[in-house]
């Protein structure tokens, strides 16, 4: 068979996997050898990512790997944006904060005390999130910054583990709101007092990191000349490259804990509507923008169902999206899922109630009417921002492809086709893994071509499922 085998690490906010990839010109078959929790941990002063529990599995899961496909060319690693380690002399300062910690509220006060959010959007492109790594940053130990030597975001931080060198992967340093037309803003670290000496040096996705350190490679039975290659790091960005999409005719809704819903543009949009609808320009593989918006997402279904788990009762989530889906959408409040009292953990339910009360709607009453309210709530704001998407960027949408996770729930597929009007193409759902393996194979010749020859692949390999309005 023609093409060879790469390995995806890709870590997500409630789970990580290791996933083995053959790829061809006619060929993209995946296996995934590892899955594993990401159960972020409060202790001390906040919500923290348990990093090295994580890499602990990332490796588990590459040893794996590579003991079922000996011939593994090259690995990859993706995750979640924003969220960074600090280090001094290769050794991590504490345990990274969790995005939906409580201290992005205070970095976000003083970083507009110096610099309003149009005056950001000017330079970096960004739909104001309150956890953009520049709020974080302003919310970080002084002490802590002026010791640090690096700082790594989280793949580059794995990367760096598994290959010794500390680089910065452009899409996912998009995320961090320090990004000027793919170099670091010079004038902007500067001005909001961010150390320019912890940013480490770009790389794009297809340049190799490094290769594996020895003593890593011996604990993972790997031979010692296996490179690491940069990816689109971000998992949004590898996503977006396994769409199946004409981009010139489609929005996309890279759906699982966040839904990142969008289109994908050659050059950033950084109008008034673009601003005034908090669209983001975050960087894609081979230079291309992602004009997005980040809508919720399943995170405030599978926070829900974990609340009534937490409380004892078992919930078999595919039985109860069925009966929700027989539930009249017209007998269940549509609420703004938008609303920041979503962001953190905690209680849904009852928040639900709370917007529903000061809306003076009816709240839900059973587990699958909470469900639905769920379901159609996220349809609606995933429509209007398609809708938003094609406003803002001049994309005629023709069809809305839903990847990840999101692509299994059907009832949500249906819904988004009968309130747009326009077909949903569902999946393929390991979409970030499918693009973190494609970038990598194109790096090692296995396939070539422009991201429009992958998508053919993703196409020809991995058919979407057909959502038709009112069917
Ligand atoms: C999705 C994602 C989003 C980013 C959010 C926080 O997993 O990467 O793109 O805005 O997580 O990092």
């Amino acid at each position: 068979m023609s093409g060879g085998a790469v390995a995806a690490v890709d870590l997500g906010a409630t789970s990580g996997r290791v996933i083995v990839g053959r790829v061809g010109p006619d060929t993209l078959d995946v296996r995934q050898v590892a899955r594993f929790a990401n159960t972020p941990v409060r202790a001390g002063v906040g919500l923290h990512w348990d990093v090295l529990g994580l890499y602990g599995d990332a490796l588990d899961g590459l040893r794996e790997a590579l003991r079922t496909e000996p011939g593994i060319a090259s690995i990859g690693v993706d995750s979640w944006a924003v969220d960074y380690a600090l280090l001094r002399d290769g050794r991590m300062l504490g345990t990274p904060f969790h995005y939906r910690d409580e201290r992005c509220e205070r970095g976000v006060a003083a970083v507009h005390a110096r610099m309003p959010h149009a005056e950001l959007f000017a330079r970096n492109g960004l739909q104001f999130l309150p956890f953009t790594t520049l709020y974080q940053l302003a919310a970080e130990d002084p002490a802590l910054l002026e010791i640090a030597d690096t700082a790594l975001l989280i793949p580059d931080l794995i990367g760096f583990w598994l290959t010794g060198r500390a680089v910065a992967e452009r899409t996912n340093a998009s995320t961090t709101g320090l990004l000027h037309g793919g170099a670091w803003d010079d004038d902007l670290v500067d001005a909001l007092g961010v150390p320019r000496g912890i940013l480490p040096p770009l790389v794009s996705p297809g340049e190799r990191i490094g290769m594996l350190r020895p003593d890593v490679a011996a604990s993972i039975g790997a031979r010692a000349d296996l490179p690491v290659t940069a990816v689109g790091s971000h998992d949004t960005a590898s996503a977006v490259v396994a769409v199946p999409m004409q981009a010139e005719h489609a929005a996309y809704i890279s759906c699982g804990t966040w839904g990142l819903v969008g289109v994908e543009v050659p050059q950033p949009v950084l109008t008034e509507a673009a601003l005034a609808a908090n669209f983001t320009n975050e960087g894609g593989a081979d230079g291309r923008v992602r004009l997005l918006h980040n809508v919720m997402g399943l995170w405030v279904l599978t926070e829900t169902v974990r609340g009534w788990e937490r409380a004892g009762t078992a919930i078999d989530l595919p039985a109860l999206l069925t009966e929700a889906a027989a539930i009249d959408p017209a007998a269940v409040p549509v609420f703004d899922i938008e609303d920041a009292r979503f962001l953190p953990p905690g209680d849904m339910p009852a928040r639900i109630d709370a917007w529903c009360a000061e809306h003076s709607l009816r709240p839900p009453r059973t587990r699958a009417e909470y469900a639905r309210a769920i379901v159609e709530s996220l349809a609606r704001a995933f429509t209007e921002t398609v809708d938003a998407a094609s406003r803002v960027s001049g994309v005629d949408v023709r069809a809305i492809h839903i990847v990840g996770g999101g692509a299994l729930n059907e009832l949500l597929c249906q819904r988004v086709a009968d309130r747009s009007g326009i077909p949903v193409l569902a999946g393929p759902v390991e979409a970030t893994a499918l693009g973190n393996l494609l970038i990598q194979a194109r790096a090692a010749g296995f396939v070539t071509g422009s991201l429009e020859a992958l998508r053919d692949l993703v196409a020809r390999t991995h058919a979407p499922r057909r959502f038709t309005p009112g069917a």
